[in-house]
C-alpha cells in the first residue's frame, strides 16, 4: 500500500531506508546534517507534494468550470445544480481526513523521536545572553563556538540570562527557545563534518542579528583531541601568557582593550595599580582583590563612567585563570611592580 511505503521512507530508525538521507540541500530546504534531516526533509516535502497536488487540481478545476459553465448569453438563465450526492460529499471527506491524519502521524512521531534523547547523549550547556552563545563541555571548558562530535548524540541544555532567544542549527533541522530561569534541551545526531550556521531565532534586542555563532562537526576522534588540547587554557604558558589566553578565551576583549581606549568597558592598560572611582560615590585601588571582585560579582562596583553592562563569570572562570588574569595586568601596567607580587597567588572568591 502507498500508505506503508511513505511510512517507510518517513521513519527515522525504521527499516527502509530514508527516501532523503544526509547530504546536499534541495531547492527549498538547506543541506542535510543530522539524522533528523532526513525525516523533517520527508515530511516537508509530503505536505508539499500534497499541496501541489491539490492546488493544481483545484484550480484546474475552477478554470475548467468557469469556461465550460460560463453564461453564454445576455439573460441566460442558471441551470438547477444538484444539492447534495452522498457519494461525493464521503470522497472529499474522507480523503482529506486520511490526509490531515497521515501528516499528524509523520510529524508526531517525528516530533516525539526528536524530543526524546538517547540516555547515553553527550550533553553541552548552553547559555544564551545579549547577543552571543556559549557553550560550556562536560569538563568545565566554555567556547563560543559549538564542536561536537560526528555520529555521536549530542544534547544541548540551554538557558538564557537575559530574555528570550532561541537557537536555530537549520542543518540539523533544530530549533528550541532559551528562556530565562529553565532550561530547555534539544538533541540531534551530527552526521557530516564541517562547519555550520547557528542562528538566534528569536527577536532578542538590537543586536539580535548578529547573534550568529558556528557548528563545527568534527570527526569523533578528531573532536576528542580538539577538547583536550583546549580545556586545560593555561597548560604549558606563563602565567601572562595564561592570562592573555584567557582574556582571548572569556570574551573579556570584546568590551575591553588593550592599548588604552575605552570600549564598553575600561581598557586594561595601567589599569592595575591605579585609582578606581565608583557610580554613586567611593574609591578603590585596583588591586588583585579588586580585579577578582570586579570579575566575579561586576555589578557590585560599577566604574564611573560606564554603564553595569559585564556579565558576572562566576562559575565559567577558574581561581587560576584569574590569578593569571592579575599576572596579565600588571604586565600591561605602570603602576604595578615588575615582578610578580605573592600576594597575586591568593586569589580571594567571595
Ligand atoms: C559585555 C562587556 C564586558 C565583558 C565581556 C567583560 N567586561 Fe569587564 N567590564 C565591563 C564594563 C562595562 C565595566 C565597567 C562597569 C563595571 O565596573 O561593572 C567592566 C569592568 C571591569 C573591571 C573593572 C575595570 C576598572 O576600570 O576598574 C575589570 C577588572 C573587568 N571588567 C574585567 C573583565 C574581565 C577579566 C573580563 C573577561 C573575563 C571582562 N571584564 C569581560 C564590560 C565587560
Ligand atoms: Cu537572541
Amino acid at each position: 500500500m502507498i500508505l506503508s511505503g511513505l511510512l517507510n521512507t518517513l521513519s527515522v530508525r525504521g527499516a527502509g531506508a530514508p527516501f532523503l538521507a544526509a547530504g546536499d540541500g534541495t531547492f527549498w530546504l538547506p543541506v542535510r546534517a543530522s539524522e533528523a534531516a532526513g525525516t523533517v526533509d520527508n515530511l516537508f516535502y509530503f505536505i508539499f507534494w500534497i499541496s501541489l497536488f491539490f492546488f493544481t487540481l483545484l484550480m484546474a478545476l475552477l478554470a475548467i468550470f468557469a469556461v465550460r459553465y460560463r453564461r453564454r448569453r445576455e439573460g441566460e438563465e442558471p441551470e438547477p445544480s444538484p444539492s447534495h450526492n452522498l457519494a461525493v460529499e464521503v470522497v472529499w471527506t474522507a480523503i482529506p481526513v486520511l490526509l490531515v491524519a497521515a501528516i499528524f502521524w509523520f510529524g508526531f512521531q517525528a516530533y516525539v523521536d526528536m524530543s526524546t534523547p538517547p540516555l547515553d547523549a553527550y550533553q553541552i550547556q548552553v547559555t544564551g545572553q545579549k547577543w552571543k552563545w556559549t557553550f560550556t563541555y562536560p569538563n568545565g571548558y566554555v567556547d563560543e563556538l559549538l564542536h561536537v562530535p560526528a555520529d555521536r548524540p549530542v544534547q544541548l541544555v540551554m538557558t538564557s540570562q537575559d530574555v528570550i532567544h532561541s537557537l536555530s542549527i537549520p542543518a540539523f533541522r533544530i530549533k528550541r527557545d532559551l528562556v530565562p530561569g529553565r532550561y530547555s534541551k534539544a538533541w540531534f545526531t551530527a552526521v557530516r563534518p564541517g562547519d555550520y550556521d547557528l542562528y538566534c531565532a528569536e527577536y532578542c534586542g538590537t543586536q539580535h542579528s548578529s547573534m550568529l555563532s558556528t557548528v563545527k562537526v568534527l570527526p569523533s576522534e578528531e573532536f576528542d583531541a580538539w577538547l583536550r588540547e583546549h580545556s586545560d587554557i593555561l597548560s604549558g604558558l606563563t602565567p601572562v601568557e595564561g592570562g592573555e589566553r584567557v582574556y582571548n578565551v572569556l570574551g573579556c576583549k570584546q568590551c575591553h582593550s588593550l592599548d588604552g581606549a575605552a570600549g564598553v568597558g575600561p581598557t586594561f592598560r595601567n589599569l592595575f595599580g591605579s585609582e578606581r572611582s565608583f557610580k554613586g560615590g567611593g574609591r578603590a585601588l585596583a588591586d588583585e582583590n579588586y580585579v577578582s571582585n570586579s570579575v566575579l560579582d561586576p555589578q557590585s562596583q560599577v566604574v564611573q563612567g560606564f554603564e553595569p553592562v559585564m556579565p558576572t563569570f562566576k562559575g565559567r572562570i577558574k581561581d587560576q585563570e584569574i590569578t593569571a588574569l592579575i599576572a596579565f595586568l600588571k604586565s600591561l601596567s605602570e603602576h604595578a611592580p615588575r615582578e610578580e607580587a605573592p600576594a597575586a597567588a591568593g586569589v580571594v572568591t567571595p
